[in-house]
C-alpha cells in the first residue's frame, strides 16, 4: 500500500470546533509543530473568513515549511483573491453538491460546475496548485459529483476531496465508493471524514483502501460538531494495521497537549493514544496478565508514541498487581503481609487510585515496622483562580481537574472563582502543575499558598 499523505486541518477545521479561536502566533507555533511531526499538508485556514484568518495563513506560508500548505476557499473568485494575497502555494476550493445545498444556494448542477471550474482556472492562471472539493459528496448524486470533479481536473485541479461532510458514511460505503472514484477520476483524491457517529478513523481506513492517497485529520479531533479523524489514532492506526510510517508518532502527546491548551477544548481521560488513560489497565485480571505479558491486552505498546503503561491500583486489583507495584518500590510482603494490604485497599472506597505513599502506608502497617523506603515528602497547596468575565468557570474548573497533581477542585464566592487542592510529590512538579492552571484559557490571575501545617479534628 502507497504511503498515505496526512493533511492536517486543525488550523481551519479545528478552528470551527465551537468555542475555539487560536491567535495567528498560537497557529504558526502549532504549524511549525506539525510541520516537525512530518504532517504532509497544513491547510492554514480559510482567509476570506476574517483579517486574522488571512494573516496567520499568509505568515504560515512565509514560514517555508517541508509541509505543503494551502488556504480553503468557497467557489467564489473573491475567496480566492484572498488567497492570493496570501502567496499560499496550494489552494482548496469546494462547492456544495447535494441537490439540497445546490437548492439552498439557488444553483443548477451546471452553475455549480461553472463556478467551480472558473475559480479552479484562475487559481492555476495565479500559479497554485488546486484542490477541489465537492463538499457533502458522499451523499450526492454520484455521476454529477464526477461530472463536477472531472471539469476541475480538466481546468487544472490535480487532487480531488470527497468529504463525508455530515459522518453519514459507513466504513465499507466508503470504501466502495473511493474505490469506484479512483476509477472514474484522474487525479489523486483526499478523505475527509466527520465524526458524528464515532466512524470517522474507521471511515479513513475504508477510504484508503477503496484508493485514497491522502487523508484530512485535525489534532484531537477538533472540527464542526463532533469533529474529523483524529490525527492521533489514526496515524497509529496506519502503523499497527498496515505497517505504515507516516508522521512522527512519538510527537503526538505534546501536539495533542499543545492543541489542548490553545483550543482550550479537554483531552477526555479514554481518548485513543493521547487520553490519560490510554494505557492504563485497572481490572485485577487485566493486571495480573498484562504483568505477565503485556500483549495479552494491549493492540500496541505505549511506547509507540512515547508513552508508559501504568498499572491502576484500586479496589478492582488483585494480588498481583499490588505486588508488583510493591516489587518496584522495593518492599516485599510475605503472602499474608500481602493478603492484609489487599484487603485493606478493597474496603479503603474513598480512595479511588492508590498513590505510592498510599500503598506503602498500608503496607507499614501490615509488617508493623517503618519501612526503608524514600517516600517523597508531599506538598500540599491551595491555588486560588479568577477567571475572565466572559468565560464560563465551570468549564475551566472541569479543565483544571483533569491536571495531574491537582487533588480537588472548588467553585467558590468571594474575590476568587475557583479554589484548587493541589497535591504533589515536589516543588518542581507543583510550578508544573500551576504553569498548567495559568495557560488555561480564560484564567486571568491565581494566587496561590502552600500548606505549612495541617490540623485535623480526628474523624
Ligand atoms: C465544510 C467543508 C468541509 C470541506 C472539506 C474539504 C466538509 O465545512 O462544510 O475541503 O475537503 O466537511 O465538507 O470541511
Ligand atoms: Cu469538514
Amino acid at each position: 500500500m502507497a504511503r498515505t499523505l496526512i493533511l492536517d486541518s486543525t488550523l481551519r477545521e479545528g478552528e470551527q470546533t465551537p468555542g475555539v479561536s487560536f491567535s495567528v502566533d498560537e497557529k504558526l507555533e502549532i504549524a511549525r509543530r506539525l510541520d516537525d511531526a512530518k504532517i504532509d499538508m497544513i491547510e492554514a485556514g480559510h482567509p476570506a473568513v476574517s483579517q486574522d484568518v488571512a494573516e496567520a495563513v499568509k505568515r504560515i506560508a512565509a514560514e517555508r515549511l517541508s509541509a505543503d500548505v494551502l488556504a480553503h476557499s468557497r467557489a467564489l473568485i473573491s475567496d480566492v483573491n484572498c488567497a492570493i494575497k496570501c502567496d499560499v502555494p496550494r489552494i482548496a476550493i469546494f462547492i456544495g453538491v447535494t441537490e439540497r445545498k445546490l437548492n439552498s444556494m439557488k444553483m443548477n448542477e451546471e452553475k455549480a460546475i461553472d463556478a467551480a471550474v472558473k475559480c479552479v482556472q484562475y487559481a492555476k492562471d495565479h500559479g497554485m496548485k488546486v484542490r477541489f472539493t465537492a463538499e457533502d459528496g458522499t451523499r450526492a448524486d454520484y455521476n454529477f459529483v464526477v461530472r463536477i470533479c472531472s471539469a476541475t481536473i480538466d481546468a487544472g485541479a490535480d487532487r480531488i476531496s470527497v468529504p463525508d461532510t455530515v459522518g453519514s458514511m459507513m466504513p465499507s460505503d466508503m470504501k466502495e465508493i473511493f474505490s469506484k472514484l479512483s476509477k472514474d477520476l484522474n487525479a489523486d483524491l483526499d478523505a475527509h471524514c466527520h465524526n458524528d457517529m464515532g466512524m470517522a478513523v474507521a471511515n479513513a481506513l475504508a477510504a484508503v483502501e477503496g484508493g485514497a492517497s491522502a487523508v484530512h485529520t485535525t489534532v484531537n479531533g477538533l472540527g464542526e460538531r463532533a469533529g474529523i479523524t483524529p490525527l492521533e489514532p489514526f496515524a497509529v492506526a496506519l502503523k499497527v494495521l498496515h505497517g505504515m510510517d507516516t508522521v512522527d508518532l512519538g510527537k503526538l502527546p505534546e501536539l495533542s497537549m499543545l492543541v489542548e491548551k490553545y483550543s482550550g477544548i479537554p483531552i477526555a481521560p479514554t481518548q485513543p493514544i493521547v487520553g490519560e488513560n490510554a494505557f492504563s489497565h485497572k481490572g485485577g485480571v487485566h493486571a495480573a496478565a498484562v504483568i505477565f505479558d503485556p500483549q495479552t491486552y494491549e493492540a500496541f505498546p505505549p511506547n509507540i508514541v512515547g508513552r508508559q503503561r501504568e498499572i491502576v491500583i484500586s479496589k478492582y486489583s488483585g494480588k498481583v498487581a499490588v505486588e508488583d507495584r510493591l516489587k518496584r518500590l522495593g518492599v516485599a510482603l510475605t503472602e499474608d503481609q500481602l493478603l492484609t494490604v489487599l484487603s485493606e485497599i478493597k474496603e479503603r472506597l474513598e480512595i479511588r487510585s492508590f498513590r505510592d505513599v498510599d500503598i506503602l502506608e498500608l503496607a507499614e502497617k501490615a509488617t508493623g515496622k517503618k519501612l526503608e523506603v524514600q517516600v517523597p515528602k508531599k506538598i500540599e497547596a491551595l491555588v486560588m483562580v479568577k477567571c475572565e468575565s466572559n468565560v464560563y468557570t465551570t468549564s475551566v474548573a472541569r479543565r483544571i481537574l483533569w491536571i495531574k497533581g491537582v487533588d480537588r477542585v472548588l467553585e467558590i464566592s468571594g474575590d476568587f472563582d475557583i479554589e484548587v487542592l493541589i497535591d504533589v510529590d515536589s516543588i518542581s512538579q507543583m510550578n508544573e502543575v500551576l504553569e498548567q492552571i495559568r495557560v488555561i484559557k480564560g484564567v486571568a490571575e491565581t494566587n496561590t499558598r502552600v500548606v505549612l501545617k495541617k490540623f485535623n479534628n480526628g474523624s
